[in-house]
């Protein structure tokens, strides 16, 4: 192997280990590290906890009195500034570290280029760039965020091989299998948020929690401008599972946000004209809570307003083998839509997943 290959065998491994802290890292970005001297991983470390030790210091750690003359690999440029935690450009030094492979940039103000520059300053060797694309796709959540003080948003659906989410009777349970089902509820676990609008709660009476557990507890927010959500609903009657937000208007009655303080509901009031201009607001206000990641769940006004605004940033669709007909059941996407094909989003990174019968594909749309 040339030691391109083998910078980015490393690398990429380092890059699986960094996904070990999905949900339970952000805001901050997930980071793996590894300590490899002459050719052998002697020490490991990811960012396992939100406040807790940086990968690297988790790597030196583990290699103990390895890490003199070896080569650290990092999916993220090692941070020059003191945080909760130290620097670990320091601590790379001081552990005689003489090479340093990084995977991309952090786009932190406080970091971005100048915790490569002062481990060069250390007569350190420095590679960037190395997996570059796959290590960006690694921090995108939290790059956006930093970047846009919004968060990261994914469009998730599920439908019928003829492109229903409902029968023309409004029946939609359940029309993915359980194993696609699991998967759901595996990526609600690691989210901020769940967003759907009014009618899906309507429709459905959905609990919207992770189930089982994953290692983050999102917040349910419904999209609802008259704050009308029923009292009786499952997402009320399982306000000590998770918090619930409603994001209401301000033409919303007083009434009716009292009544839903009173059963511990969050009601907040968004400035907009419509649903889109709301939703917008939404967004702002989740990255003001430093969310790094929504789920969108539905249903389709709320996707297809997501889709005008050009606020989706990855999908996840999810295909059963299934037929339903009906010129008036819902399609998965409205809102107003893009008038010709040729501007179509093109998804980039396609993964294409069989879950028992159904097919799902998640993509990124930018
Ligand atoms: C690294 N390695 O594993 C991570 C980094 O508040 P702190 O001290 O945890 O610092 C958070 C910032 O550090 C975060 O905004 C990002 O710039 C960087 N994250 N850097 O060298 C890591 N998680
Ligand atoms: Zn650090």
């Amino acid at each position: 192997m040339s030691a391109d290959t083998t910078d980015e065998k490393f690398l990429s491994t380092a890059i699986k280990l960094a996904q070990r802290g999905r949900g339970a890292v952000e805001p901050n970005p997930m980071v793996g590290c590894l300590i490899v001297r002459e050719g052998t991983i002697v020490g490991e470390g990811y960012h396992q906890k939100f406040g807790g030790p940086h990968a690297e210091v988790e790597a030196i750690r583990a290699a103990g009195a390895a890490t003199e003359g070896a080569d650290a690999f990092v999916t993220l440029e090692p941070c020059c500034h003191t945080g909760k935690t130290g620097p670990c450009t320091q601590a790379l030094v001081d552990a005689g570290i003489k090479r340093v492979v990084i995977g991309c940039e952090d786009p932190n103000p406080q970091v971005r280029g100048k915790g490569a520059q002062r481990l060069r300053d250390a007569g350190i060797v420095v590679e960037t760039g190395v997996l570059e694309a796959q290590a960006r796709r690694l921090i995108a959540p939290f790059a956006k965020l930093m970047t846009t003080a919004r968060p990261w948003v994914i469009a998730k659906w599920a439908m019928t091989l003829d492109g229903k989410i409902a029968s023309h009777t409004g029946s939609s349970q359940w029309i993915t299998g359980e194993a696609s089902r699991a998967t759901v509820h595996l990526l609600r676990g690691v989210v901020d948020a769940i967003v759907v609008g009014r009618g899906t709660v309507e429709a459905d009476d959905p609990l919207l929690t992770a189930r089982p557990a994953g290692p983050r507890t999102p917040a349910r927010v419904v999209l609802d401008s008259q704050a009308s959500l029923a009292s009786g609903s499952k997402l009320i009657q399982s306000i000590d599972k998770a918090p619930l937000l409603v994001a209401a208007s301000y033409d919303a009655p007083t009434g009716n946000i009292q009544r839903l303080a009173k059963l511990d509901v969050e009601v907040i009031q968004l400035e907009g004209q419509d649903h889109a201009e709301r939703l917008s607001a939404l967004l702002d206000e989740l990255g003001r809570r430093q969310m790094a990641n929504v789920l969108v769940e539905g249903g389709g006004g709320v996707l297809g307003s997501l889709l005008d605004l050009d606020d989706v940033d990855e999908v996840h669709a999810y295909l059963a083998p299934k037929l339903i007909g009906g010129a008036s059941s819902s399609s998965p996407v409205a809102g107003i839509g893009i008038e010709k094909m040729s501007e179509a989003l093109q998804l980039k990174d396609i993964e294409i997943t069989q879950l028992g019968e159904d097919i799902r594909i998640c993509g990124y749309v930018h």
